[in-house]
């Protein structure tokens, strides 16, 4: 069964409680019951983690080689800064897609430029929380072809 892991990265469990104007109203339990339940549709084993802290974010990248095909990676504004996720993914053998809920390219500049679309499949933003099963859905077609 194809393994899937979606990585949440910094003040992304105040999902559905700041800024509804520019992240919705969804929580982010709410994302991952509905990443889970979108893998189950597709066959796939999703799995979910967050975290505030870079180095937890690049220890959980080491830990999914060979553990998960994919990586749904939002990784907030250390996408902006972190070389360190960027090496992280670069080590592992799990295709990633860069996942943004707002159109980061509609933002301020600081949010234009990211170290991780150099490492990534693809990347989707702008489309809400709907983003997280659209990208479930690029990495399994891409998987699956
Ligand atoms: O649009 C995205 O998904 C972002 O990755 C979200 C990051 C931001 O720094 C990126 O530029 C774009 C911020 C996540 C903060 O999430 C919050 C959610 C609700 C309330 C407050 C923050």
């Amino acid at each position: 069964m194809t393994s899937i892991l979606v990585l949440n990265g910094p003040n992304l469990n105040l999902l559905g409680t700041r800024q509804p104007e520019v992240y919705g109203h969804t929580t982010l339990a709410d994302v991952e019951q509905m990443c889970i339940d979108h893998g189950k549709t597709r066959g796939a084993a999703v799995t979910c983690r967050q975290s505030n802290h870079e180095g937890q974010l690049v220890d959980w990248i080491h830990e999914a080689r060979g553990q998960f095909d994919g990586i749904v990676f939002n990784a907030g504004a250390y996408t902006h800064t972190s070389i360190a996720l960027q090496d992280a993914i670069k080590g592992t053998d799990a295709k990633m897609v860069e996942l943004h809920i707002s159109n980061t390219h509609a933002r301020e500049n600081f949010r234009h430029h990211s170290y991780l679309s150099a490492v990534a499949l693809g990347i989707i933003a702008g489309f809400g929380v709907r983003g997280y099963t659209l990208a479930i859905d690029a990495l399994l077609d891409t998987l699956e072809s």
